[in-house]
């Protein structure tokens, strides 16, 4: 019998990451004073939709799970942040990446929509939480089996070179998402590719209750990028300007034809996989570590302490955030569910009736 793996605390924040002292990380290229306020609004706006969706959960008037991201804001938006939404890159969320949606032009009111089952939802009430797409915005729906928005993904960036458009996509993928067939198939075809990919996994230390040593063998997942011969960088996913940077750099090598990097955020899944889920399985002192790297906190404290943005702008952009999420939800909460003679509309597709292919009718007569 192999003995097993001895446990490892969980994502070992990488080395130089953490609480910097102020001055120790130069300002990442490109980030003015509106972007480093732009970072701060969305990650406190995915925060506070969360939030109200938690009470609107508790009320009854979520239908279905709620899958928090408490914890991985800066992961969602740091990444998202780093694409060229004006020259059409794309990317493809997961249920943790409402950051990633919002920064990409998804509006609350759709989200609130989306998670109470609205007959004026994106998806007119079929689906209860963020699988819904806009090719147009630039996020693609998900596919609910874990990993296979990889191949998808690649599938998509493929177009992009074989039209001659200089897009990018970037598809997110969770820890236990690495361990499936799909991911591998999907990694290794967009590599042998070069195609213009960035792979960000987000090593949230679980997939449901399995923890990362017994998900994979690897101590980082970072490691897995030597099997398909491409770049991997790590990050801490709790440093929103970080994220951006390393997420940044392979967007540029991917658009400039350096083909797929695979990225690790290291960070923390604060709440269960869903608001069911107690937790029971997490150590507590683990939980009260992670709590001290809140991403927004971070951040908050490292712009002003840097003196890039004052406190008055932070507090200014909670109250908007504030007032624009109590419009939100009064638009939305009292809107109707879809009319249940209505429910297989938009379901099922009738195709004409067509011959089968490999049937030939026998000849008459
Ligand atoms: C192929 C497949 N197996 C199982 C599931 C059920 N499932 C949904 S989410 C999840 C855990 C995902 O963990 P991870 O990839 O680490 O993402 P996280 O929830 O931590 O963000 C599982 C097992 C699924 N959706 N697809
Ligand atoms: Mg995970």
């Amino acid at each position: 019998m192999t003995a097993r793996p001895r446990a490892r605390p969980h994502a070992a924040v990488p080395e130089g990451a953490g609480p910097r002292a102020a001055g120790a990380l130069a300002l990442p290229a490109g980030l003015g004073r509106a972007a480093l306020l732009d970072l701060y609004y969305f990650m406190r706006l995915t925060r506070s939709l969360e939030e109200r969706l938690t009470n609107l959960y508790r009320q009854g008037k979520v239908i279905g799970g709620l899958f928090r991201s408490l914890g991985q804001e800066a992961d969602s938006v740091g990444s998202a942040y780093a694409l060229d939404r004006s020259a059409g890159d794309v990317l493809s969320p997961l249920i943790r990446n409402l950051g990633s949606l919002l920064v990409m032009g998804a509006r609350p009111v759709e989200v609130l929509r989306q998670y109470m089952a609205k007959a004026g939802s994106p998806t007119r009430g079929r689906e209860l939480n963020l699988h819904f797409g806009d090719p147009g915005r630039g996020f693609i729906g998900q596919i609910s089996h874990l990993g296979d928005m990889v191949p998808v993904m690649a599938g998509i960036t493929l177009t992009f070179r074989m039209r001659g458009q200089r897009r990018v996509g970037l598809a997110y993928v969770g820890d236990g998402a690495m361990s499936t067939g799909a991911f591998h198939e999907g990694m290794n075809f967009a590599a042998v590719q070069r195609l213009p990919l960035v792979v960000v996994a987000e090593n949230n230390g679980y997939a449901y209750s399995t923890t990362l040593e017994r998900q994979t063998a690897v101590v980082e997942l970072a490691q897995k990028a030597g099997a398909y011969g491409v770049p991997a960088e790590r990050a801490d996913g709790n440093d929103v300007l970080a994220v951006y940077d390393v997420t940044r750099r392979a967007v540029d090598r991917a658009r400039s034809g350096g083909g797929v990097t695979l990225i690790e955020l290291v960070t923390y899944r604060r709440k269960g996989h869903a608001e069911h889920d107690d937790q029971h399985y997490v150590p507590r002192d683990e939980l009260a570590r992670w709590e001290h790297r809140d991403p927004i906190d971070l951040y908050a404290a490292r712009v002003a302490g840097e003196g890039w943005l004052e406190p008055a702008a932070l507090e200014d952009t909670d109250r908007r955030v504030a007032r624009e999420l109590d419009a939100a939800v009064s638009e939305t909460e009292g809107e109707p569910l879809p009319d249940p003679a209505t429910a297989l509309d938009a379901v099922y597709a009738m195709p004409k009736r067509q011959p089968a292919l490999w049937f030939r009718e026998p000849a008459r007569g």
